[in-house]
Formats: structure tokens, sequence, C-alpha cells
């Protein structure tokens, strides 16, 4: 038997005002919102609904007696050294490195392989409690200079600095209000292009990414070195089109600048190009003039997805999914932008994913196949398959090259495997691959591991695939805690990776953990992601139901031993599957959710994701999101006719963050109010014993550039939560 009996007592919950008179009339349809006022951060009213939330799961935390066990095991697993894929400009090679146990990987630098390595931007002294990130950078062709762009308490804001490589010294140059943004120098290194809005005005802003007001006018400045900002030149903007997002990348020849229009999050973009070497008078004569940049528009439609890989003058060979869902390799001249020929062909099964050019006219190309990567060498110009690069199950990253390089260097890891850095050398006939560095975890058993690939049907019988990682031989008797986690949109494919904290929830807690590839992601191209967007949603929540029915008839676990998690697109997964199915989970944890689908477009950078999820403004598709928006779908399953009377809601936690401006606080924050109000608060002795809690970080956002310790404390608090409420205990 679990020595811990699970959480049997009924929460003492924060009061929260209901201002019934908040109902808005969505054609024709009133629905009330009595939360609303959840939704300004500023007011005193939420800072204290906050706090009482707080003070809530500080409560129930304590009485999670595997949390500092998890959060010393999670710390003591972690503090291995780890290394990123290495990367060259001018003569020199660059990677990230972190000790263990650092609050952020460090960026180094070294003139050979054999050279020593030195520090070239070490994040950790930026601020004392690792609150401030590196979020992107880039170095100059010339490898002298480094632009850097830096982000607080994880807010999506990114302030560019910028560091002479030679003697680490910061240059005065600040650019603020920098967002969604790339940084591409011209390679004459004076300068570099760069994505900004415009700022707010005074007094808003006192605390930057705790905002919510909507982001628009995007627009493509240049920074001349050593100007004030006030002078950067304006390269693009479209009053016409506030949603426009605009992200620009100088060719590796430094010819061409290629801006990218997104105006969604769907794969699809325009595609203008700048020819630089024809800017007479070059970028300066613009400085201080109102005309943007002379653009031709190569593609002017929002038809399909073109990634510019390479191009040779005017030759340009695009990544593209147009007529090709899975992706394909063409080409087009600018001299002739009416006519495309294919390069390399649409596969039938796999999945283009990446093109890079190495070694002249070689590519490295890999596709995703089955949701495993395949790594190819083929030629450039024919794109015929030269070489398959031998590779085990799993994901690769980090293949950076140059076409003047003969080698390059890659990522690569799986559930089992926590990363090796590859080196492959194509100046021979055949390519040699080898180990150049290996990322060892003392203490991790890999040989007591089991990964395994399974196929499930889904409600519709389409075959979902699933990860199911456990400990070798273990009884199919449903006895196991179980994970299960899954993503479910915007085109993002979950491949395999290595995980510290779920390595020590197999280890320690007995734990199965699992990923389902459920439709909306791209883990089969853009039919994939299409099936489980806009009015097929609710097939991605009809995936992951159907994952967690099949754990269980399996034999892996239970209901009652099974814990849900996603974040952000996934958070909503979350919050839609308790809704729909409260009593297939023991536990959910729902990680910066979208839980407002009425009302998500408003706030930040809400707008773009209309592309997957359609608009509320829209009648047919507010119809689709108010039978799926967890805010309004919450409702008494023991009063339901298909759940029956015994059941409640799994346990739940909803965990955000005040500054995440990607999805701002207020969707967890309304959702837990309303659950709190509806399942526990609302009626005497209600047959909701399990809590609904929140987890409320402080100084940080959506999850990129959080700081080893918060990452360590975070997985602690819900692991640790999550095992008192499956009953699991700890397995020394
Ligand atoms: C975004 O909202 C990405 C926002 N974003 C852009 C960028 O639109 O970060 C953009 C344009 C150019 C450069 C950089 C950016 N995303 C990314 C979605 C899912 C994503 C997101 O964060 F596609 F991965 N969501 C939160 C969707 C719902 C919840």
């Amino acid at each position: 038997m679990g020595s811990l009996s699970a959480f049997d007592e009924r929460l003492q919950y924060p009061a929260a005002r209901r201002d019934e008179s908040i109902v808005d009339d969505y054609h024709g349809v009133k629905v009330a919102d009595p939360y609303r006022w959840l939704e300004d951060p500023d007011a005193d009213e939420v800072k204290e609904f906050v706090q009482g939330q707080v003070k809530l799961t500080d409560s129930v935390l304590k009485k999670c007696e595997t949390r500092e066990k998890l959060s010393e095991a999670i710390t003591k697993l972690f503090d291995h050294p780890r290394y990123g894929s290495l990367f060259r400009k001018g003569n020199k090679y660059f990677y990230f490195h972190n000790t263990g146990l650092q609050a952020h990987s460090v960026l180094y630098m070294q003139d050979d392989l054999d050279a020593e390595p030195e520090i070239l931007l070490d994040p950790n002294t930026l601020s004392n409690d690792g609150t401030v990130a590196l979020s992107t950078f880039s170095i100059s062709e010339d490898a002298k200079l480094l632009a850097y762009g830096l982000s607080s308490s994880g807010s999506d804001w990114v302030t560019i600095k910028v560091m002479s490589v030679q003697d680490k010294k910061v240059e005065p140059d600040t650019l603020s209000w920098v967002k969604f943004s790339g940084i591409t120098w011209t390679h004459d290194n004076k300068g570099f292009f760069y994505s900004r809005y415009p700022a707010p005005k005074e007094g808003e802003n006192i605390d930057a990414g705790t905002e919510t007001n909507a982001n628009l006018y995007h627009e493509l400045y240049y920074h001349f070195l050593g100007s004030d900002q006030s002078d950067d030149i304006l390269c693009w903007r479209d009053h016409e089109n506030p949603k426009y997002l605009f992200e620009a990348d100088v060719t590796d020849d430094g010819k061409y600048l290629i801006m990218a229009i997104e105006e969604g999050c769907d794969p699809v973009n325009k595609v203008y190009y700048c020819d630089l070497s024809s800017l007479e008078g070059g970028l300066q004569s613009f400085s201080g003039s109102n005309t943007l940049l002379p653009f031709i528009k190569l593609v002017d439609t929002f038809d399909a997805q073109y990634s510019a890989i390479a191009n040779d003058e005017t030759v340009f060979t695009f990544l593209t999914n147009k007529d090709a869902p899975k992706y394909k390799l063409v080409r087009v001249d600018l001299k002739e932008p009416g006519k495309w020929i294919d390069v390399i062909d649409e596969h039938g099964k796999d999945v283009l994913s990446s093109a890079c050019a190495v070694n002249g006219n070689h590519l490295i190309v890999s596709y995703l196949s089955d949701v495993k990567h395949v790594l190819q060498i083929r030629d450039l110009k024919s794109g015929s398959l030269l070489h398959q690069l031998p590779l085990d199950i799993g994901s690769v990253s980090g293949v950076f090259a140059r076409r003047k390089d003969s080698s390059f260097f890659f990522s690569f890891a799986s559930f089992l495997t926590p990363g090796v850095i590859y080196k492959c050398d194509l100046a021979d006939e055949t390519p040699k691959v080898k180990v150049f560095r290996e990322i060892a975890v003392p203490g991790f058993d890999r040989a007591a591991f089991q990964a395994t690939q399974v196929f499930y049907p889904s409600k519709d019988r389409t075959k979902i695939p699933m990860f199911i990682v456990a400990k070798k031989g273990i009884e199919l008797d449903g006895s196991h805690p179980c994970l299960l986690y899954a993503y479910g949109g915007f085109n993002i494919s979950i491949t395999p990776f290595f995980s510290v904290s779920r390595i020590v929830l197999g280890r320690h807690l007995g734990a199965v953990f699992c990923f389902a590839n459920i439709r909306g992601g791209g883990e089969y191209g853009e039919e994939w992601h299409k099936g489980g967007a806009l009015a097929k949603k609710q097939t991605c929540f009809d995936d992951f139901i159907s994952g967690a029915e099949y754990l269980v008839s399996a034999g892996y676990t239970q209901p009652g031993k099974l814990c849900i998690e996603g974040g952000s697109n996934g958070g909503l997964l979350i919050g839609a599957c308790i809704n729909q199915r409260p009593d297939l989970f023991g536990c959910a944890l729902a990680h910066v959710g979208v839980m407002d689908m009425l009302r998500f477009h408003k706030f930040t950078i809400g707008h773009a994701w209309t592309s997957e999820f359609g608009c509320s403004d829209k009648e047919e598709e507010f119809h689709w999101l108010i039978r799926y928006s967890p805010l309004h779908n919450v409702k008494r399953p023991w009063e339901e006719q298909q759940t029956g009377r015994f059941v409640q809601y799994p346990s739940t936690m909803l965990l955000t963050a005040d500054h995440d401006d990607r999805v701002v606080p207020l969707h967890s924050l309304k959702l837990l109010a309303t659950m709190q109000h509806v399942l526990c608060t609302s009626l005497e002795n209600s047959p909701q014993t399990k809590p609904i809690i929140s987890r409320i970080e402080v100084k940080a956002g959506h999850g990129a550039g959080r700081p080893t310790q918060k990452m360590i404390d975070e997985a602690a608090d819900r692991y640790g939560f999550m095992a008192k409420m499956l009953d699991a205990s700890w397995i020394e």
C-alpha cells in the first residue's frame, strides 16, 4: 500500500466577487462574464484574489510529502554539464554550455576546436536572481560584434544591446520595445535589422510584460551601430494591416534582405525582398527620410509558407508547403518570378522539416518520419539523395552550417539520451559522423527504462502516435501512476526529448510518462495540423481522450492514477478535457493555458491565434469556440446524465505567471474562479473534494528563459501535488 493517503480534506477557497452585470451579446447569444474584473492585473481586488490563492496553494503544497524529495532528486539529476551544438561566424566557433545548475547557459567561443574556450556572454551576470535572460542574438559577419536581446521576468519584450567580441565591452546602443524579432547584420558590419512595436504612451507600462493590450503595428528597422535608436531607419510598416508581423533576414551572400510577412500563426507568409547592393547611397541615404525600403514583392498572397534556404545570385531555393502539405523544396530566379520548379518533391509519408546548405552545393535535409528525425545529405542543385546519416530514434536540433565549411555540428536527444553533439565531415566522398561530445547524467540508469512508440485509434479511428516511457518490465496491471502530455496545435510537433524531472518521476514514483502526438501538431504535415484546428479543434481533445483511454485499457494505469499535463495551447487542451471527461483523470496540470476562447484575441499577441482557433467576432466561429472554451464549459459532473452521481473533477492545478504576456494570466485566473465557484463554493458539502488550485509564479513569464531554480521549484510543486493526488508513494 502507498504510505500516503490521498488528499481528502475540503479546502477553504478565497472569496471571489461575481459581477452578474457583465453579460455580452455574441450574435444574439447572451454570455455572462462575472469575473471580468480579473482581467485588470493592476486592480487591488485582483492582487488580493491572487494573494488568497497563493496562500491556499501553499497550504496544500505543505501536505505534499514528496515535494522536498522531488526537489532534491531533480536538483541532483539536473547537476550535470550540458552543451549545445556548435556554430561558426568569422573564423570562430560558438556554443552554449551550462555547468549544471547555472541559472542560464553561457555563450562560449573558441578560435579552433582545440583552443581554450572563452566566455563571450554570461547571462548569469545580468541579474542577481536570474530573471534576466538572453532571448536572441546575432554575431556580425566579421565576428567582431555581438548584438543580443535581453528579456526581463520572462516577458516577450526584448531590449537589444551590442558588445564588442574582442574586449567584451558593452556598447551604448540600447534598443527598446523589441518583440517577435530576429537580428540580422548587414555584411558591412555597420548595423542590423530588427523588428519592434511602437513604444507605449507615457504612463503606460510601468512593469513591462504585465500589460495586456494588443500588439499591433509591427515595424521593421535598421540600426546603425553607435547611433541612437531614435535615428534608426524605418524599413517597413503597414498601417492598413495592423496585425502583420515582419521578420527579415540578410542572405548568406549579404546581397539581399528577405522579409517574411505573417498575419497569424499559420504556416503561411508573403515574401518581399530588397537588393541591398542596389540601394544608391546605401542604407545611410534613408536616414531621416520617410521612405520605406524599396522591397520587391515575390510572393504577395498568404497561400503557403516560404522559407529561404539558400541563393546563388538571383536563384533562390525555398522550403515550402505550397501544394505540398508535407513540404518540398522549390527554386525560383528573381528575374523570372512566375516560374517555380520543384527541387525535392513532397514525400509520400514523411514531413520535410528543415534544409540547410553546406560544403558548397550540399544540403543537410531533415525529415520527420513517424515523429522521429531522419537526416540526409542531398545535392543542392538537383535535390538528389547522396547519403543517409545513421541516427538513433530521436530528435535532431542545432543544425547550423555554412556553405564555405565542409563540416557541421548537430545535436541529438531522445527520452533516454540526454544529448550527443555530432560533428559531420563532408570533405571526403562518404560523410564522416563522429561523436564530438556526449552529455552524461550521473545517477541516471538508462538501462532501467524502456521507451516505446504505439499507434492508438482515435474516435474517428485515425491512428495517433504516442511515446510511452516506463521502467523496464513493468506489469500491465493498471496500477501505475501515469503522466500523459500533449500540445496539439500550431503545427508544432512533440519529438523525443530528455526530461530530468520525468526521469525522476519514473525512477522514484514508478510513473509511466507518455506523449501523445495528437492532431493540430505538425507531426504529419499541414493536414495533421489543419485536422485539429478551427472547426476541427475538438479533434485534438478526442485524440487526447482516446490516448488516455488506451493507457487505461492497455493496463498501464487507471483513471485515478492518471495525470494529464499541457502548456499554452496544451493548457487549453487540459482545460477542455477535464470539462469533457472529468471521470477519466485523477489529476490535471494546465500551464499558461488559453482558457477564455471568446476573448483571447483582445490581449497582447492573441489576435495571431485566430488562424488556429477562429474568432468570436464571427458568428459561425463563435459557435465553434463556445462549445469547448474551458471557461464556458465548467459543469458539475454529478448533475450530468452521462457522467453520473459520483464523478467529480480531477485534482487540478492551473499554472500561470505575472509576466506572461504571451498568454496573459487572466485566462487561468478566470477559469480558477469559475471552477472554484461552480464546483466547490456555490453549494454546501459539494461532492468536489479534490482540490482546484493554481500556482502563480512571480517575475516569470510564458516559460522561455526561466532560470534553472525556478524550473526545479515548479517541477517539485506540480509533481509533488500530482503524487499526492494520485496517491503515489516514494520509491527509494
Ligand atoms: C505565438 O503566439 C508566436 C508569436 N510570434 C509571432 C512570435 O507571431 O513569437 C512571431 C512572428 C515573427 C517572429 C516571432 C514571432 N505562438 C507561437 C503561439 C504558438 C506558436 C503561442 O505562443 F506558434 F508556437 N500561443 C500561445 C498560441 C496559443 C497559446
